[in-house]
């Protein structure tokens, strides 16, 4: 039986458009959602729907997250392209009767959207991991390697002209995403990289890659680097407490391009939670699965995709229980990356 997200998945994007506007003309007000602690892939596509339901749906809408934004580059990002995203705890939500959310899906968990709302749209180019037809409108999965590539597609389909912020977001978003289109690339994101490129304001772009960096993001690197276990294949880190918890995914990242070695996984706490970052460099493993097994008794959520995944889990007890805890979870992952019994070496003694 065919399912309503693949209904929608499968229509040209001109068709998307049209069906969003037959669903939902008539609707008063709309709040888009990004996933928590948004990357800029989650913003810029919050950004673009919001702006294809303000101007042919004809829905006012606005852009919400829940969690922290971080990363230096995020918060470059959201500044310097003036993206009109509020805290979801600043917003009223009982003044929206129209609710979606872009890089992520309702059950996933990692979004701020309440039990209680049933999101309406759903669009995210991770592999569907629910009934997408219990929302009117779900597009989801397909091939795609950014969510940006999708709402780019609508701006096209819609003959929507973004302005240069908006399409230096999308182009930002695809490229972060996609790792400057080396990494889970399909054509529609070649596709649409190259249509929005003379879009772009360049100037904007290059403040966001490479922003001015706190003094603390650099301890946070050198409490990675010091406490990094090496074990023939894997690296493994753990940086206490973050200050953000997006810098897991991005020191998770920067560690997996130590030579030889397939896994990365860094895990650090912020506000009473365990914040776990994947990176698999091997192709026949999927980071995304790896994560959910691992991680899935311990409550919490999990998700990602082939080459990278993340996970947050409840940290609860006092510290001897947390750190127990921590000790259970590196064992179950070493056992997953095939490394069990090793002691591993210190990144920065000579022996590894
Ligand atoms: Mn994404």
């Amino acid at each position: 039986m065919a399912t309503a997200h693949q209904d929608v998945a499968n229509l040209p994007a001109k068709g998307k458009v049209e069906r969003l506007i037959k669903l939902f003309r008539g609707r008063e007000r709309a709040l888009v959602m990004t996933h928590d602690n948004p990357d800029p892939d989650s913003m810029a596509a919050a950004w673009a729907l919001a702006t294809v339901l303000s101007e042919r749906v004809g829905v006012p809408s606005e852009i919400a997250y829940g969690g922290i934004i971080g990363r230096a580059e995020n918060a470059a990002f959201v500044k310097t392209l003036k993206i009109p995203i509020s805290h979801v705890e600043d917003v009223d939500l009982s003044a929206f009767d129209l609710f979606g959310i872009v890089d992520t899906q309702q059950g996933v968990g990692n979004h701020a959207l309440p039990e209680s709302a049933v999101a309406d749209i759903v669009i995210d180019h991770h592999p569907v991991r629910e009934d997408a037809a219990t929302h009117l409108f779900g597009d989801v999965g397909g091939e795609y390697g950014a969510t940006s590539t999708m709402l780019t597609e609508y701006l096209r389909g819609a003959r929507l002209e973004p302005s240069p912020e908006l399409a230096t977001a999308l182009y930002y978003g695809i490229k972060a995403d996609t790792r400057d289109l080396g990494r889970q690339t399909r054509d529609p994101d070649v596709d649409c990289y190259l249509w929005l490129f003379p879009r772009i304001d360049r100037e904007l772009l290059s403040q966001i890659e490479h922003p001015k960096l706190p003094v603390r993001y650099f301890r946070l690197y050198h409490a990675a680097i010091e406490k990094a276990r090496i074990y023939t294949t894997a690296v493994i880190t753990d940086l206490g407490d973050v200050y953000s918890p997006d810098l897991v995914a991005e020191v998770s990242e920067r560690l997996s391009f130590i030579e030889d070695t397939k896994w990365s996984l860094a895990f650090g706490s912020y506000r009473s939670q365990l914040f776990l970052s994947l990176r698999v460099s091997d192709r026949r493993m999927n980071a995304g699965r790896l994560i959910r097994e691992t991680c899935e008794p311990y409550g919490g959520s999990a998700g990602g995709h082939g080459s990278m995944a993340g996970a947050r889990l409840p940290l609860a007890g006092r510290k001897a229980q947390r750190e127990a805890f921590k000790r259970e979870l590196v064992r179950r992952f070493k056992e997953a990356f095939g490394v069990e019994g090793e002691r591993g070496a210190s990144l920065l003694s000579d022996e590894a």
